[in-house]
């Protein structure tokens, strides 16, 4: 690129980045998720006229609608309680919307419209026919009983049963959304519409669910960064690895790692991360998965019953790696905690999480050409599996475990060679730029195609 060209798309970014955060005020994590794509998007316009015409980009950053709904439910002590239920239909050009919810007390507009609008690019990539949106509610599911949350979620989708179906809108879990909830979810939703239908995928093995889709997102993420390893000779098998979080997805990226050699010496939760420097084995994870998914209790728990160090209300990005995985929420990696990573010889980040390093923290992983995955190609696999859930409900039959793992092995590795052929610098492969452009061309081209709408 000229600098000429360069100077002209830096300017443009600018102005296009001022426009959006003016149009959308007090939504940070917004912000900063369409900054990620426009940044690489920006450039690779300059020479294609005919998106750049039909405004695509400010196209794709305006969400398709936004529902906001009251949600109230009673409480255990008969308190009437009231909660903010949303959905962003962000954009359906591909396929039907699709993407979680998520119960968490910090849910805002922004942080639902960030998430909306990375899934449209992650759905693109999966090569599945798959729009994107993301739900949720400022409903915190720590402390409550079964029935408060049973209640919540028939309050949340007698509501939102009014704009999804099976070739609309299908929801799925996210952070506070497991399975507990997708059933719940899910039995208001068919006894509302007197229908059978797939809408909701992460369900039951009893009632329409996937094999391999608790599992999907954490092992997609370890086969994302195989391929990654690959591209330098390299493998899993004695790696030294550190996960955060400690929910649905670092509990499978963590099995994954194990069946494929890895040393896995963190986990955490929001109150802290443990540091075993033995690493967990198959008994320590089952124990821990049975903490949190059964006994719903705290991360520390697991310090005090295999005698380990607990850091209370620290992230684990200190611990020296060779690899790292983000696995619990947004911007949980700073500048300093990337540095640190970096410095301690970490060569790979594989991100479980949506969003979880912040732009300069990007930088810094960039600068040092590490192995980088960015969330949109590396967590895909979930919302994959949730994709082949709804094939074998319109099919109205089950495949078997190795079917669907094979299934998602194979769209890991197709996202991984979309990447490669989109973000190849040299001989260093830019995993940001190439999932960027790869997941904006899918869905630009059929924007593009059906004209102004
Ligand atoms: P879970 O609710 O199962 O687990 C979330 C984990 O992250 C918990 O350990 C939780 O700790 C921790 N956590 C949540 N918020 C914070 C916070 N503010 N600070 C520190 N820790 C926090 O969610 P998932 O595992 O499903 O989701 C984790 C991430 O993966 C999210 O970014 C989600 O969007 C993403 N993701 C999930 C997919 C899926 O299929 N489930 C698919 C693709 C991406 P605590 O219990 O203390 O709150
Ligand atoms: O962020 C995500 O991709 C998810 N939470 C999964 C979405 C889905 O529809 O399975």
């Amino acid at each position: 690129m000229s600098s000429a060209t360069e100077k002209h798309a830096a300017q443009y970014l600018k102005r296009f980045m001022s426009g959006l955060e003016r149009r959308n005020p007090g939504e940070p994590e917004f912000h900063q998720a369409v900054r990620e794509v426009a940044k690489d998007i920006v450039p690779y316009l300059e020479d294609k006229q005919a998106y750049k015409d039909a405004h695509i980009l400010d196209r794709m950053t305006e969400p398709d609608r936004v529902i906001v709904f009251r949600v109230c439910w009673v409480d255990d002590e008969n308190n009437v309680r009231v909660n903010r239920g949303m959905r962003v239909q962000f954009n359906n050009a591909i396929g039907p919307y699709k993407g979680g919810l998520r119960f968490h007390k910090n849910v805002t507009l922004s942080v639902l419209k960030f998430l909306g609008f990375e899934q449209v690019f992650k759905n693109s990539l999966t090569t599945l026919p798959m729009g994107g949106a993301k739900g949720g509610a400022n409903f915190n599911p720590h402390g409550k009983s079964n029935g408060e949350v049973m209640r919540f979620c028939q309050a949340f989708m007698t509501e939102l049963s009014r704009h999804i179906g099976p070739y609309t809108d299908i929801p799925a879990g996210d952070i506070g959304v497991g399975a507990r909830e997708v059933s719940y979810l899910f039995g208001q939703y068919k006894r509302l519409q007197n229908e059978f239908t797939g809408t909701i995928t992460g369900k039951g093995l009893a009632f329409g669910g996937s094999l391999i889709r608790t599992e999907a997102t954490g092992y997609g993420c370890v086969y994302f960064a195989r391929e990654m390893l690959a591209t330098r000779g390299d493998e899993i098998r004695g790696k030294t690895c550190v996960v955060s979080g400690a929910g649905n997805v670092a509990q499978y990226t963590a099995e994954k790692l194990l069946q494929l050699g890895g040393k896995v010496v963190t986990m955490s939760d929001s109150s802290g991360y443990i540091y075993d420097k033995d690493g967990l084995d198959e008994e320590k994870l089952h124990w821990l998965i049975g903490l949190k998914t059964v006994r719903r209790g705290r991360i520390h728990e697991y310090a005090e019953y295999f005698g380990c160090e607990f850091h209370e209300g620290k992230r684990p990005w200190d611990v020296p790696c060779d690899m790292a995985f983000p696995c619990a929420t947004q911007n949980e990696i700073d500048t300093a905690d990337a540095k640190d990573l970096v410095a301690n010889g970490c060569s790979l980040v594989a991100e479980g999480a949506n969003m979880p390093s912040s732009i300069e923290a990007i930088d810094v992983f960039q600068d040092a050409k590490i192995l980088y995955a960015p969330a949109k190609a590396s967590n895909a696999g979930g919302v994959a599996v949730s994709g082949l859930e709804q094939t074998q409900n319109a099919m109205r039959l089950s495949w078997t475990r190795e079917e669907v793992d094979e299934n998602l092995l194979d769209i890991m590795q197709k996202i991984h060679a979309a990447c490669v052929e989109h973000g190849r610098e040299g001989d260093w492969i830019n995993y940001a730029r190439g999932a960027n452009v790869a997941g904006f061309l899918k869905v630009a081209d059929a924007m593009l195609a059906y004209g102004v709408l």
